[in-house]
């Protein structure tokens, strides 16, 4: 067996391709608006999807207004990233998630760390916040992140395509079988 060649893909080519899995839906027309934010309720979702993570019913762990409803259709992709251990949400005592806000850039990739289980590099040198540092730069140093970016800013659609693809490509490789020259 062998990996399947990885062309060069622009972000659109990545969404067409990540939508037809399933993985993204698109914007409430269907379309990438790879320009535009995503929010941490929609990224929840996607995660779930890129991980293969089963959908958490009947379970309300967090505290948000609102949240603790089965009309709530992020709840069960939400809850399935905490199982999980990918999102843990943005306060541990008050038990807030905050799945409205926008996803941010050390959001991110405080998600791929632990999705990918990257290793956190000794030395860190980065504008991320003080909780982000760490996993900030893993990103980096994986290729994932530009080191330019506002680390506190919200995350485009688009990073958020382009970091999607590099997990599924390690999560769901595509093993096409090579016959050997005879
Ligand atoms: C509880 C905590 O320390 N949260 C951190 C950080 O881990 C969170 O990462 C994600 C991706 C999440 O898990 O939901 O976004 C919010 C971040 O909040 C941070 O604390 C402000």
């Amino acid at each position: 067996v062998a990996f399947a060649d990885t062309a060069k893909l622009s972000a659109q080519e990545k969404f067409d391709a990540l939508k037809v899995k399933g993985i993204f839906a698109g914007d409430t027309d269907g379309l990438a608006h790879l320009e535009r934010d995503m929010t941490r309720a929609e990224f929840a979702k996607v995660i779930t999807k890129v991980m293969g993570l089963k959908e958490v019913t009947g379970t309300y762990s967090y505290n948000d207004k609102g949240y603790n409803n089965p009309k709530n259709w992020a709840a069960p992709y939400i809850e399935a990233v905490s199982l999980a251990g990918i999102m843990q949400g943005k306060d541990l005592t008050k038990k807030l998630f905050d799945q409205k806000a926008n996803v941010t850039v050390q959001e991110l990739a405080e998600v791929l760390v632990k999705a990918l289980k990257l290793e956190i590099p000794t030395k860190v040198d980065n504008t991320a916040t003080e909780w982000a540092k760490g996993s900030v730069q893993a990103a980096i140093n994986a290729g994932l992140i530009s080191k330019d970016l506002n680390f506190q800013g919200n995350a485009s659609r688009s990073l958020l395509v382009e970091a999607t693809y590099a997990v599924d490509l390690i999560k769901n490789p595509i093993v096409v079988p090579v016959t050997s020259a005879t």
